[in-house]
């Protein structure tokens, strides 16, 4: 009978469900404990490939660490703020949280589909007030510590829309979903001051040793530690004005050319302004403000008519320029331009006519961004780079025009957004007060549920009534603030809930330190530095309020690889679907008409391109165990993972290949012969089990699923090879050694192989111990010389005697011998046996 996965996926998950099997309780002192965790999906309304993936890598790990006797923390839950929910209201009248809450319900049962070993007792769903209201109380714990505040800062605006958006929002320019030319407008937003923690963030990444050296770069090159000097230029003719500059090539200061501040720099605002200075600052305004944007735009500029004092030779003046490609908000919002040194400062001279003076010695051509000797800077002449920075440093610092800098580019972490469906920031406006925090006993502020969606703009910024209230410090009627979290905020402390799901509060310290910090964390590569970096300062700031006591949220990253799937395309452009499309001998053509299809590469599967393959079909025709065990397949968890109908019909035919052991053994048909008879195959048949065991545990230490897999099969190959050679207990140990070990892939199918064999429950069997003696190799190869030529091998016992060898060895190389006398033999043990003849 073929294998029945509908029938035995339902049963087992039924079994788990109605006895709680994955349901923990927290750790008690002593116990060894173990805190696996994967990424919560946000609720999209189904299933990808990419989830699938995730979840069986996290779910192997999860098992295999109860298996082996640890308390396992295996929780799950939803990211359910966001905008697609807002989208989905406007185009369908949906209110955003019916839209969520239904499509959790239906991941929900896809997810249970999936046979994961989740305590869904701990699930949480972030858009429910219950989790909601208890960030709030962490901000305004962070508010009073002054880690959250409010100030005017540079957005992205989008005038369509009428709302800030996200860096990642701006697509060349233009808003995302409007299309609209982003504008940069200065508002009053909410941020958190991740910055203070910009070098602890960076110096304890040396402590995380089980995360990808790939994440670790690019955490350090966004946190951007530049270590530097910031230098005062005196404004000629002004006395009470001066620009800071900040610089990591002070050794070319005499190389200057031009002071650029951007566009919003109180210089600016300090002179007085010509129409030419209005339209320019105006034209600046018109680009958005992403650092992408600012390095690829036309660099302009325009001349202040100001100049600047050199501050190591007061004869020098420099031009004042105001510039769009200065950024504002890194280091000082101002620099001075070396044209001789800097492409972009070559670029900016060359377009305004300024002088370009080289200050490092150099035949290459302008601009010259290597080493050299200074020249043409008076006392740094003949120096090194590093010898005239320091010796220019140590000037500016005694003429106090200049000091040590080091300057991050890390920003603070801007939290407000425009829109309804995020949780509210608990403060309320009052014109006496100034910005006060909602008080504790008034938490949480809910949102409101009447909302409409037919304007362009946040919904409750003109709801009639919920921004009315009063102030808690003068009980005069004031507003509550209507800007909402980023929704990077709840997924910054997530894991953290998990462990205490019903505290009152955000969460329990003891039990959060008794489970966390996550030992496994399995997610996608596109969080290495934002949600990654937020969950890591999130920890250290909330250690800092007495809330946990450990430094890091995450022991071991897995960042696990795409699931990838070749691309088609029709002959008038037209993306097409995996389905629409049948293959031959390489070829590909459409399923309906027949017409030939281009073939394009394999890569991430993605709805635009069309080449995505549906969990649910997949789940429908195969069931969960086998999409488990070909996900797991092939690449190792962190490579890309190629999608195709072979192999997964290889997994489906290995997955019957199991179960026909399992009838097999189950009915009573197999024969085994006497003790006698099986001897030989009994111990080869021992050895493979447990020599396979030790390689499978060590896969699984370095996450090598598809090395597990591999041996997997090897070992069930070993299993078919012995049928009816060796004893009932010998093979018993081996089907137990193989259904266990394929547990933490393939669950169902290997709790149903263990009921009918065995009668035992799987989950509450421990991981098989093998046994040292048997995976040892007994015997040894060694190799045989006549004349110092290598002429043969032989296999010997390990403990083989010296009168054993040379009896092996001669036999072994006979011919060689023959009719020679043999001079002197030399006897290596376990290597080598060697004659000298005549
Ligand atoms: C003069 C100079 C001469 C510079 C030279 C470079 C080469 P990192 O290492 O990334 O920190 N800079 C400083 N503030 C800026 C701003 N707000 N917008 C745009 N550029 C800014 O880069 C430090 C360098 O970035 C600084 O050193 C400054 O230009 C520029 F041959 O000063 B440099
Ligand atoms: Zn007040």
């Amino acid at each position: 009978m073929a294998y029945n996965f509908r029938l035995i996926e339902s049963k087992w998950q039924n079994f788990w469900r109605d006895n709680d099997s994955f349901k923990v309780s927290d750790p008690k002192p002593g116990d060894k404990s173990s805190y696996i965790l994967e990424m919560l999906p946000y609720p999209s309304g189904n299933l990808h490939m990419g989830h699938v993936r995730n979840y069986a890598i996290g779910d192997a790990i999860a098992r295999f660490q109860t298996a082996n006797g640890y308390n396992v923390l295996h929780p799950m839950g939803w990211d359910a703020f966001g905008l697609p929910a807002e989208n989905a209201a406007l185009e369908r009248g949906a209110h955003p949280e019916k839209w969520t809450l239904e499509n959790i319900q239906t991941m929900k049962k896809q997810l249970q589909g999936l046979g994961l070993s989740y305590d869904w007792d701990r699930e949480l769903t972030s858009c429910m007030p219950n989790y909601y209201g208890l960030e709030q109380k962490i901000f305004i714990d962070f508010y009073k510590k002054g880690l959250a505040f409010k100030k005017e800062s540079w957005v992205n605006w989008d005038p369509v829309e009428n709302t800030v958006l996200a860096n990642e929002q701006v697509v060349d320019g233009k808003g995302w979903r409007s299309g609209a030319q982003v504008e940069r407008r200065q508002l009053n937003q909410w941020s958190l001051k991740i910055t203070d923690y910009a070098d602890e963030l960076l110096t304890s990444l040396d402590t995380l040793k089980g995360w990808p050296d790939k994440v670790l770069k690019m955490q350090e090159n966004w946190i951007g530690k530049s270590e530097g000097a910031l230098v005062h230029f005196d404004v000629e003719g002004v006395s009470d004005e001066k620009i800071d500059i900040f610089t990591t090539r002070h050794d070319t200061l005499f190389g200057a050319s031009f002071i650029a501040v951007s566009a919003h720099h109180p210089f600016l605002s300090h002179i007085k302004h010509t129409k030419a200075l209005d339209d320019f600052i105006a034209q600046c305004d018109a680009s958005g403000t992403t650092e992408e944007e600012l390095s690829t735009m036309e660099k302009i500029g325009l001349d202040t008519g100001f100049k600047a004092i050199h501050p190591l030779d007061p004869s020098i003046t420099i031009p004042i320029y105001a510039a769009n490609f200065v950024l504002a908000d890194y280091g000082t919002g101002a620099v001075f331009g070396c044209p001789a040194h800097d492409e972009r400062d070559f670029d900016f001279a060359t377009k305004y006519n300024l002088p370009i003076l080289p200050v490092i010695e150099t035949d290459e051509p302008l601009p010259y961004t290597g080493s050299g000797l200074i020249v043409n800077s008076e006392f740094l002449n003949g120096k090194t780079i590093e010898e005239a920075k320091a010796e220019s440093l140590s000037r500016l610092m005694a003429s106090k025009k200049g000091e040590r800098q080091v300057t991050f580019r890390l920003r603070d972490w801007l939290i407000s957004r425009q829109r309804y469906w995020g949780c509210p920031i608990p403060f309320i406006k009052c014109d006496d007060c100034g910005v006060v925090p909602v008080p504790e006993s008034d938490l949480p502020v809910t949102l409101p549920k009447d909302v409409t969606f037919d304007q362009p703009g946040n919904p409750l910024d003109r709801h009639p009534t919920w921004k009315q209230t009063t102030c808690p410090t003068c009980k005069k009627p004031a507003e509550r603030e209507t800007d909402t979290f980023d929704t990077f905020f709840e997924s910054s402390w997530y894991f953290l809930r998990y462990c205490s799901p019903n505290a009152k509060k955000p969460f329990d310290k003891d039990v959060v330190n008794s489970w966390a910090p996550v030992d496994w964390y399995v997610g996608g590569v596109e969080h290495a530095v934002l949600h990654l970096l937020y969950a890591r300062f999130f920890v250290k700031a909330l250690r800092d309020l007495g809330y946990l006591d450990f430094d890091e949220p995450f022991t071991n990253l897995l960042t696990q690889g795409m699931v990838c799937h070749e691309t088609y395309k029709s002959q008038d452009n037209k993306w097409l679907y995996p389905e629409e499309v049948t293959k031959d001998r390489g070829r590909a053509f459409e399923a309906e008409s027949g017409n030939p299809v281009d073939i394009g590469p394999s890569i991430k599967m993605s709805k635009s391109k069309r080449n995505t393959v549906d969990p649910l079909e997949i789940l429908d025709t195969y069931g969960a165990d086998v999409a488990r065990l070909f996900v797991l397949s092939d690449t190792p968890p962190d490579k890309d993972f190629d999608w195709n109908v072979e192999g997964l019909d290889g997994c489906w035919r290995y997955a019957n290949r199991l179960w026909r052991l399992v009838e097999n053994y189950q009915d009573g048909s197999m024969t085994f012969p006497d003790a006698e008879a099986s001897k030989d195959a009994d111990l080869k048949l021992q050895k493979e089990t447990h020599k396979t065991l030790k390689q499978i545990e060590n896969a699984f230490k370095n996450n090598g699923f598809n090395k597990v897999i591999a041996l997997h099969r090897q070992l069930e190959r070993a299993i078919e090879d012995a049928a009816s050679q060796v004893s009932q207990n010998i093979m018993h140990e081996a089907l137990h050694v193989l259904f266990k070990t394929i547990e933490t892939i393939m669950p169902h199918l290997a709790a149903e192989a263990f009921s009918v064999l065995f009668n035992k429950k799987i989950h509450t069997i421990n991981w098989p111990e093998f046994d040292p003696k048997l995976v040892i190799d007994d015997t040894v190869t060694i190799a045989v010389q006549v004349m110092g030529k290598l002429r043969g091998t032989f296999e010997a016992p390990l403990d083989a005697s010296k009168e054993m060898l040379l009896e092996l060895a001669r036999s072994t190389v006979s011919k060689y011998l023959d009719g020679k006398s043999i001079k002197k033999e030399i006897v290596v043990p376990k290597k080598l046996v060697s004659f000298v003849t005549n």
